[in-house]
């Protein structure tokens, strides 16, 4: 019987359309899937969303639509985007689905009867951001998220409380026993001194809270989205339903998701496993984040890329090749452009495509179409060696999730095979027939090598290995060479090559430019690829540092024109405890007459600083729209005091 293999992507909140991060999280997930099936492993490769909870129903009401509604609305495109990118999972589970409420119900119940739920009161800090509860404060002192920053919100109520505290010393010892349970290394550490320094008790219900599955014992409660959600990792693979295939592949082997969720995966979900005496996950590994000029990409910062645009624009091939060759699993990494047309150009097009390109032309022209046995050239043993050697050293990069480092294995091959092509000069030495057995060489093996790079890089580019291997004139699926026994052969021997058009395009950069806006345009997504074209990108600060800046509300007392520059008007502005003179950049919109008399916002502590001569003490705040940045400036609605602080 195969050995068996199961592994998770997280399930993806549905409040916003799919992001790279998730699309990033699923590559890999698929990729490793595929390796591991392509290693002879029964393989489940589970996914989901994440439906449930404050956030979601707060994003439905904003869109004035029922959750499900939105649930349902972002479910499809994730189906949709997995098929697009070529994602082939086993399973996939919506939290909404009526079998996951067994399985959280099932998971309650048992570790309840252990006893290690009971029913409290729960008063604190909650970001709805990350559905996260911030460290203990008083309801005076609002506190930032310690995962996200973003500012939490004050909640107090009855409560079902799970006892963590109880699990710190097996969650150490299960981390001391299995050095792998918790990857990479450095995250690893993190957790345990985590651990190390205390576990409280966790709410696991909320009352005030409609949208998530009831207690089965008191229906007034709905269960916390992280209880939810995280169960469904079993729900997936026949938790309650189908004893036996649970039993084939719990624990998971891997449970995949980024650093922001570690600490959920690797502290609050074994707990709850041993509370209910449900065996624990192997493995889990935190990877690293996307970053736009160093800052993580996220949906509610407005910085990601719409993996639809992407999907569009690049083709799904060179997206999950970019995304895993560029980031060192585990680190992170910023994500640009110029650098998926870099990859594009010289990886794919250059180095691969043109091995592939030239050693069909030259199988064609040379010998009818039909691969020779191999003669004798320069180099032949050098890269029959150099193969062996990076099929095993690929192995072991894959093996050990080392996928960027595992494909720089492959193309070290096809560099070498290339040069090798060069070095024999097959079009000077085709011309003479004492040189046919160094011909043959040198065709046999750039075929031979390409059978073998098909083969690995099929977990990564599943497409384009498939499209090589036809080209080679191979049969079937290039998924079913066996990687594990994977060595060079004279299997092609006497194959005819079929060709065919050219793997990849060269990109010119301003094309691709051209296609994002237009795909933005015309994608689902818009409004997210929106932002990909215009990303913010701005640091996240703290409170304190927002703190420094003095935003207050004034009037306007004077408003004129300043001589010789067209854009500047100058206002004498009345803060309550002061009047000040402000140099402001808005004359393209506002008439000065009608700004006399205007409650404005401006920030109080700027510097001074002259502009024509003019000193302007502070500066008026506004918004700025269309392509010509036009401005428009803040007021209320209700009426506001002169000096009011802004906060
Ligand atoms: O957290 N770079 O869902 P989510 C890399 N529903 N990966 C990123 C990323 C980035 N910049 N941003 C997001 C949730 N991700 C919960 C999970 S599981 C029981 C519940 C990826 O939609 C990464 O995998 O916010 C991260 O863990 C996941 O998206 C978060 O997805």
């Amino acid at each position: 019987m195969p050995n068996t293999f199961y592994i998770t992507t997280p399930l993806y909140y549905v409040n916003a359309p799919p992001h790279l991060g998730g699309t990033y999280t699923t590559i890999v997930a698929d990729t490793i899937a595929r390796y591991k099936r392509m290693m002879g492993f029964d393989v489940k490769l589970f996914s989901g969303t994440d439906e449930h909870g404050q956030k979601i129903e707060r994003e439905a009401k904003k869109q004035n639509s029922t959750a499900l509604e939105l649930a349902d609305r972002v479910y499809t495109q994730y189906l949709k985007l997995w098929k697009l990118i070529g994602i082939e999972y086993d399973e996939f589970v919506r939290t909404t689905e009526k079998r996951h409420d067994a399985s959280v119900i099932e998971l309650y119940t048992r570790a309840k009867a252990n006893g290690y739920v009971y029913k409290g009161s729960y008063s604190g800090w909650y970001c709805v951001s990350d559905e996260a509860y911030a460290p203990e404060s008083d309801p005076g002192t609002p506190v930032a998220c310690p995962d996200c920053g973003r500012p939490t919100e004050w909640f107090s109520e009855e409560s079902y409380f799970f006892k963590l505290s109880a699990f710190q010393d097996r969650l150490l010892d299960l981390y001391e026993k299995n050095p792998s349970f918790i990857r990479p290394e450095g995250r690893r550490n993190e957790i345990i001194s985590f651990v190390k320094s205390g576990l409280k008790d966790l709410s696991i219900s909320r009352v005030t809270l409609k949208w998530g599955i009831p207690l089965p014992d008191d229906p007034s409660h709905v269960f916390y989205v992280w209880f939810d959600a995280l169960t469904a990792y079993l729900t997936g693979i026949g938790f309650k339903t189908d004893d036996k295939k649970f039993s084939k592949y719990w624990p998971v082997d891997t449970h995949l998701v980024g650093k922001d969720i570690l600490r959920f995966h690797a502290v609050y979900w074994p707990a709850f496993l041993l509370a209910a005496g449900v065996e624990t996950p192997k493995s889990v590994f935190g990877h690293g984040w996307w970053l736009s000029q160093d800052v993580k990409m996220s949906k509610s910062r407005g910085n990601v890329m719409d993996p639809f645009v992407l999907n569009e624009v690049f083709g799904s091939e060179l997206l999950r090749y970019y995304l895993l060759r560029e980031m060192v699993f585990g680190q992170d990494c910023n994500f640009a452009l110029e650098a998926i047309i870099q990859r594009a150009n010289s990886d794919l097009a250059n180095d691969l495509g043109n091995l592939l390109s030239r050693t069909v032309a030259m199988l064609s022209k040379y010998r009818a179409g039909r691969v020779p046995a191999p003669g004798e050239a320069k180099g032949d043993s050098e890269v029959r060696e150099l193969a062996a050697r990076l099929i095993a050293n690929h192995r072991a990069n894959f093996d050990d999730y080392n996928f960027s480092r595992g494909l720089e294995n492959v193309w070290e091959l096809i560099s070498r095979v290339n040069k090798y092509i060069v070095e024999n000069e097959p079009w000077a030495i085709a011309e003479k027939p004492s040189e046919a057995r160094k011909l043959d060489s040198v065709l046999f093996h750039a075929a031979e090598s390409l059978r073998i790079i098909a083969a690995l890089v099929a977990p990564a580019i599943p497409k384009t290995a498939q499209t090589l291997w036809e080209q080679l004139g191979l049969d079937g699926k290039v998924t079913s060479v066996p990687l594990g026994t994977l060595r060079w052969s004279q299997d092609l021997v006497g194959k005819t090559i079929r060709g065919g058009p050219s793997l990849f395009p060269r990109l010119d950069p301003k094309e691709v430019m051209k296609k994002m806006e237009t795909a933005a345009g015309q994608d689902e997504g818009a409004a997210a690829a929106k932002d990909a074209a215009n990303p913010t990108t701005a640091p996240q600060i703290t409170i304190e540092d927002f703190s420094k800046i003095d935003l207050r509300v004034a009037t306007v007392l004077e408003a004129e024109r300043v001589k010789g520059a067209d854009k500047l008007l100058r206002l004498v502005v009345d803060l309550g405890f002061e009047k000040r003179q402000i140099l402001a950049g808005i004359a393209v919109a506002y008439k000065p007459e009608s700004l006399v008399g205007r409650k404005v916002v401006i920030v109080a502590n700027l510097q001074p600083r002259k502009l024509r001569g003019l000193e302007s003490n502070g500066m008026i705040v506004a918004a700025s729209i269309g392509p010509e940045d036009k401005p428009v400036l803040a007021g209320f609605h209700e009426e506001v005091e002169n000096g009011a602080r802004l906060k």
